[in-house]
């Protein structure tokens, strides 16, 4: 099922989670505004795409989308050409810095809105220690995300777990890749099949993956479904899916009580380890309220900044700035670039 799945990974943080997702095969191309940056991934030239003219984007959104609005029809080429046809496509980014975090939201939304394609997401909240301006861009980039209609699942990594960068990146691919190995655990009591893994990654809303050993309990795996590496759950006991491949005796109660109840389940039986994958779960909003809120109270610092810093801040709820000039339609491609971007820009 991987070859069916591609994923485009956009910025630094979005490189390095597709470095690891591509050493488990599965098809990655790599886009960024800073050629240093692409430079610096051991991978075929052909996987690759610098946007034009672009220089890095130093945390700047608006940037982003600028060069990419510019630059469009050639990312358009570059996703057919590196990927082609596929069933179903992740983009990875970190919402905190200016290329991955500005360019993704539209492109997600012009692929599934205007290509039709379905496409989830796997992204990363900033740390506490992450400076302010990456939060600006986090708080800015999770509202666009959730304005989109016709997104999948969204992954939502979080910097502010426990571990370090490099140890949640190995970790997130750990536990995204064994979503795949359901194939292997295919007995008479009862089967784990695509169509059910792709309802999981289909379903709109964020996503959840947690495993743990079977000799352990339900009360690890929820632990490990709360606090690992991901984005805390809202906790309004609201799953649609939940994929369990499990060896350990599950407390179906438990699990109501401490994560909440699901409309449908899909199960097999797993000698390795158990997982559970959950989806349709209510995006984070908890956790970007205290976002928003360390902003608000660094609001003063801001404030003192350049004016244009200010008026970000001011009117943080919504991305208004128009300072674009509109490009001219390539009658070629037949894509209206300005209507792409007109929510965006
Ligand atoms: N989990 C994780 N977070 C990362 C990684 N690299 C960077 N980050 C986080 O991502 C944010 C910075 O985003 P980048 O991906 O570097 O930014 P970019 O998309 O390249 O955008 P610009 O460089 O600003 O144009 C910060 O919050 C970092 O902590 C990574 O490999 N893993
Ligand atoms: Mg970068």
């Amino acid at each position: 099922m991987k070859d069916k799945i591609g994923i485009i990974c956009i910025g630094q943080a979005g490189g390095n989670l597709g470095f690891l997702l591509k050493n488990e095969n599965f098809d990655v191309c790599f886009i960024n505004s800073s050629k240093g940056d692409l430079d610096t991934l051991n991978v075929d030239d052909s996987k690759k795409y610098h946007i034009t003219n672009g220089l890095g984007c130093a945390k700047d959104r608006t940037t982003a989308k600028q060069i990419a609005k510019k630059d469009f029809c050639n990312i358009n080429e570059f996703l057919n050409k590196s990927l082609g046809e596929k069933d179903f496509y992740y983009i990875v980014f970190s919402t905190g810095g200016g290329t991955g975090s500005g360019i993704s939201p539209v492109l997600a939304d012009i692929l599934t809105t205007h290509f039709n394609k379905k496409v989830g997401l796997i992204t990363i909240l900033p740390s506490n220690k992450d400076t302010l301006q990456a939060h600006i861009n986090a708080y800015e980039c999770v509202q666009e995300i959730s304005n989109l209609k016709n997104i999948c699942s969204t992954f939502i990594i979080d910097n502010n777990q426990k571990y370090n960068i490099l140890h949640i990146n190995e970790k997130f691919v750990k536990l995204f890749n064994k979503i795949f190995d359901y194939k292997k655990y295919e007995t008479n009591k009862g089967n784990i099949d695509e169509a059910e893994v792709l309802k999981l990654l289909e379903t709109r809303g964020m996503i959840n993956v947690a495993t743990c050993e079977n000799n352990e309990t339900t009360s690890k795996l929820i632990e490990n479904i709360k606090n690992d590496i991901f984005a805390p759950l809202e906790n309004d006991g609201k799953i649609k899916y939940l994929g369990l491949s499990k060896g350990i005796k599950f407390d179906e109660d438990l699990f109501n009580k401490e994560i909440g109840k699901y409309l449908d389940k899909f199960e097999n039986t797993n000698k390795e380890y158990t997982l559970a994958i959950l989806s349709g779960l209510t995006l984070p909003f908890k956790r970007v309220k205290d976002m928003k809120d360390k902003i608000v109270e660094e609001k003063e610092i801001i404030l003192s900044f350049e004016k244009q810093n200010q008026k970000q801040l001011e009117d943080i709820d919504f991305l208004t700035k128009k300072d674009v000039i509109d490009e001219p339609n390539t009658e070629k491609e037949k894509i209206n670039v300005n209507d792409l971007f007109a929510q965006y820009l």
